[in-house]
């Protein structure tokens, strides 16, 4: 099975590429190492050593006798390059991380925004485009997110993309439809993902595209079996105010005695997953394709929700961190219930790994080895979602 992995040097990409190398995919990586300018213009780096893009495909071939080749280029400006690796390569699944991923990153100025949209959203066009002028059967497989329902569930769980609705006729007949769930994303980012949907049900319509969109959770840990085989391998772990999300950055501010950084009260309730089960979950995606002709695919890819001041306080209760409440500087509900339907991924075998489970490890493994490399400098989050007097 042929794979391409476009944005394959990223925190979910390189540790999927591994894991599929793993399992005895041929697998390419594409990537422009945006991510690592980024933490050149914000100078923010890492928590953990990553290893230039050579350094870690050489200790894979030395760790496992498997090799992985690595192209680097723009997927939003070099339609032409993609068009003939696509042509060439003829991969079976494209799996499709290569966006800006950070909310906070996309609301920073107008240039962020500006750059999150164009980047986002030609790179999704491009490889889009590519795939029907290429004439290749491939499954494409993207990376999504849960932000793009909102958070609010009406009281009911968030289906997986589709909601049943009935209209009635003017002569009072009953007509049921399944539309895509409403979009409500909260920043330029998670509005990116929602254009996305778009152009993935339009594609599907007019060239019978097979695709798959997994509406992620905010993904915590950093470790898999094949990243933890050799340091050089070691997975990026962000903890800075724009690209740490919440549960990783709790899990270092707890570990450097830095206390837990709370927005407001804290109410607001996410879903999560572990990067083990996101890899497994990508996994899962590939070896069960919609057929031709069949609407998009979209699954719900998390495993639990929490509410953040529920994280803040056992993350505290387990290593006596103290816990700040902060100003937020994001627009967003204080509070919200969240009730998700992850049917899909768990009926196709994954069984998740749980908060309690893996948290421990995490804290001691990754966050307190590396804590010397930590900026206390880059840990506030300043980038607001509106201007403040
Ligand atoms: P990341 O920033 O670590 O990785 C993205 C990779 O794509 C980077 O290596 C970057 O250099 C590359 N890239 C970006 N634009 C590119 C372009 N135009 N051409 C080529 N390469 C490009 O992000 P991540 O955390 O690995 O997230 C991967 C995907 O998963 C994203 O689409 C993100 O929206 C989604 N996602 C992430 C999370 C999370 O918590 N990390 C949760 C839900 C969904
Ligand atoms: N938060 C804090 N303290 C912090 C950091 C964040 O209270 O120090 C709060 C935020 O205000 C927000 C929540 O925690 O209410 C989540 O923030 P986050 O930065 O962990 O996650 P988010 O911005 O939503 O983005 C992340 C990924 C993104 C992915 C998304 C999945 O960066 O790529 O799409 O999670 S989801 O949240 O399900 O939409």
């Amino acid at each position: 099975m042929k794979v391409l992995i476009l944005g394959g040097d990223g925190f979910c990409g390189w540790p999927t590429a591994l894991h599929l190398s793993n399992l005895d995919y041929d697998v390419k990586i594409v990537d422009n190492l945006s991510r690592r300018n980024i933490d050149n213009e914000l100078e923010a780096y890492s928590l953990t050593p990553i290893q230039p893009m050579g350094e870690r495909l050489n200790a894979w071939q030395e760790v496992s006798g498997r090799s992985i080749e690595f192209i680097r280029f723009d997927v939003a400006e070099n339609y032409h390059r993609l068009l003939t690796l696509l042509s060439d390569f003829k991969p079976d699944a494209v799996v499709h991380f290569a966006e800006q991923r950070a909310a906070p990153y996309s609301m920073k100025s107008s240039w962020h925004k500006r750059y999150t949209v164009s980047n986002n959203l030609n790179a999704t066009n491009n490889l889009l485009a590519a795939v029907v002028e290429s004439g290749i059967n491939t499954h494409i497989v993207h990376l999504g997110t849960m932000g793009v329902y909102g958070y609010g569930t009406a009281g009911m769980k968030i289906p997986e993309g589709y909601l049943e609705v009935s209209v009635r006729s003017p002569e009072g007949e009953e007509i049921k439809q399944e539309i895509l769930y409403p979009a409500n994303p909260g920043s330029i980012y998670h509005l990116t993902k929602t254009q996305d949907q778009l152009l993935f049900a339009y594609y599907n319509k007019n060239d019978q595209l097979k695709i798959t969109d997994l509406h992620q959770g905010i993904v915590w840990g950093t470790q898999t079996p094949e990243t933890a085989r050799d340091e050089r391998l070691i997975n990026r772990f962000d903890y800075d105010g724009d690209y740490g999300t919440v549960l990783n950055r709790f899990l270092m501010q707890a570990a450097i005695g830095y206390p837990l950084t709370v927005h407001g009260k804290g109410g607001q309730t996410r879903a999560f997953i572990h990067i083990r089960d996101t890899v497994r979950c990508i996994q899962l995606a590939i070896e069960n394709p919609p057929q031709r002709g069949e609407r998009v695919q979209v699954m719900n890819q998390m495993t639990e929700t929490h509410r953040i001041k529920d994280l803040a306080d056992m993350i505290a209760r387990m290593t006596d961190a103290k816990i700040q409440h902060l100003d937020n500087p994001r627009n967003e509900a204080d509070e919200n219930e969240l009730h998700v339907e992850n049917a899909k991924l768990i009926g196709l075998g994954l069984d998740p790994i749980t908060l309690e489970g893996g948290l421990m490890t995490e804290v001691t493994d990754i966050a307190r080895k590396y804590a010397d490399r930590c900026d206390r400098s880059k840990i506030p989050c300043v980038s607001l979602w509106s201007a403040r007097d």
